[in-house]
C-alpha cells in the first residue's frame, strides 16, 4: 500500500503519547529530551536520507582552528549551509562543501517535519550538520556559538548507538548532568540552555542494530542567520529574554 503524506508521518514520528518527555528537576532550564521521537521506522527512513546526502556530501575531517588537530568524529552537512573548520580559518559556516565545493544537498523532508514538531521555532533551520562517532570517538564540551540567531534552538537528533552525553551551564566549570542519548531521541537546546557548554563522553557500542557495521550518527539543526523582521514578530513569548517580552499593550 503506498501512504499519502499524512500517513507516513504518523509513522516515522512516534505519538506523543509514546513519547517518554523527560523533563528532570536536574535538566538544565530549557533543555528538553523527547526519548523516542523517531519510530524504528522512522530512523530506518532518516538513515537512508542521510546516506543519500552523504552520496553528494562526502564525509570530511574538520581540524581544530590553529593547531589542526582533527576530531575524532567526521562529518557532512546538509541544507543552505553546513558547519565546518579547519586550521586556518577555524569555525564557521559556508554554503559549499569544503572538498567538493558543492552547495550542500537539501535536508531530507523528516528533519523539517521534526523542527516542525520540536524546536516550536518561527523561521526554518538552515544547516543541519551530521556527526559521525564510530565507537571511541567523542566530542569535547564546547558551547554552539557560531549562529546569529539566540532566540532559535539547536535541535539534536540521535541514530544508532547510545551515547553518554552532558550538558552543563554557561561556564565551563559549571555542574554537569548526564544522560544517554538514544536511537530515534531529539533532543532541545532552547532558552537559557542554548549557549550551555555539551558534549559526547562517549559512545556505548553495541547498543544499537541499526548502522551496519554500528556507531553513531548525530544530526543538529541549526539557525544560523538572523531572523528577518517578520520570523522575530512570530517568536514564542518564552523564547524571548526578559528584557525583550512583549507587552498585552504599548506604554503610555
Ligand atoms: O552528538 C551529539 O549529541 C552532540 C553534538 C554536538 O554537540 C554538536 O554538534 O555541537
Amino acid at each position: 500500500m503506498v501512504a499519502h503524506p499524512g500517513q507516513v508521518e504518523r509513522v516515522w514520528l512516534a505519538s506523543r503519547k509514546q513519547i517518554e518527555m523527560t523533563l528532570a528537576e536536574d535538566l538544565p532550564e530549557g533543555f528538553r529530551l523527547f526519548r523516542g521521537a523517531l519510530s524504528p521506522a522512522g530512523q530506518r527512513a532518516l538513515l537512508v536520507g542521510i546516506e543519500n546526502v552523504m552520496l553528494s556530501a562526502p564525509l570530511f575531517q574538520p581540524c581544530m582552528p590553529r593547531t589542526g588537530k582533527p576530531f575524532s568524529v567526521q562529518m557532512t552537512n546538509c541544507g543552505p549551509l553546513g558547519w565546518v573548520s579547519d586550521k586556518e580559518r577555524g569555525y564557521r559556516y559556508q554554503d559549499r562543501h569544503p572538498q567538493t565545493a558543492l552547495p550542500w544537498p537539501p535536508m531530507p523532508d523528516l528533519l523539517l517535519e521534526l523542527w516542525r514538531n520540536y524546536a516550536k521555532a518561527s523561521g526554518l533551520p538552515e544547516a543541519c550538520l551530521i556527526n559521525i562517532y564510530p565507537a571511541g570517538a567523542r566530542m569535547g564540551s564546547h558551547r554552539d556559538m557560531d549562529e546569529k540567531e539566540p532566540r532559535a534552538p539547536v535541535l539534536s537528533v540521535s541514530l544508532g548507538d547510545d551515547a553518554v552525553f552532558h550538558i552543563g551551564g554557561l561556564e565551563r566549570s559549571d555542574p554537569k548532568v548526564r544522560v544517554e542519548l538514544r536511537s530515534g531521541d531529539v533532543c532541545l537546546l532552547g532558552g537559557p540552555s542554548r549557549f550551555a557548554y555539551h558534549g559526547i563522553d562517549r559512545i556505548l557500542p553495541g547498543t544499537s542494530v541499526l548502522i551496519p557495521g554500528g556507531g553513531r550518527i548525530n544530526l543538529t539543526l541549526r539557525r544560523v542567520t538572523a531572523f528577518s523582521q517578520a520570523e522575530a514578530q512570530a517568536v514564542p513569548e518564552e523564547r524571548l529574554p526578559s528584557s525583550a517580552r512583549r507587552r498585552s499593550r504599548p506604554l503610555s
